[in-house]
């Protein structure tokens, strides 16, 4: 009395890195043109994206501004946060996983 034939099918299981959004925040102090030049600066976007995405921030609250591996949206996030210091403007920069 020996194996009753079963066989466990095996997905092959390819596991793709988790992706993680890079948010930007609204707040009441941080001129428009400064976000509008971090967007340009640190995301690549041309000035027409970059003041969309800024009003959309602006009447909305927050809005995602690209979609990136762990490590680079910490990145830009750093980046972002270290450039609003220096600046003294209270602009916040968070990623969160998709
Ligand atoms: N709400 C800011 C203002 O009226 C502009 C702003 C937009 C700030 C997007 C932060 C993010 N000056």
């Amino acid at each position: 009395d020996g194996d009753a034939g079963v066989v466990l099918e095996t997905k092959p299981k390819t596991k793709r890195p988790p992706l993680y959004k890079v948010l930007i925040l609204n707040d009441d102090y941080t001129p428009m043109e400064f976000v509008v030049h971090v967007l340009e600066r640190f995301f690549g976007l041309n000035h027409a994206q970059a003041f969309e995405i800024m009003l959309t921030v602006h009447k909305k609250g927050l809005a995602v501004v690209g979609v990136f591996s762990f490590e680079v949206a910490e990145t830009k996030v750093t980046q972002v946060m270290d450039f609003a210091r220096r600046h003294q403007h209270p602009l916040q920069c968070t990623m969160e996983k998709e």
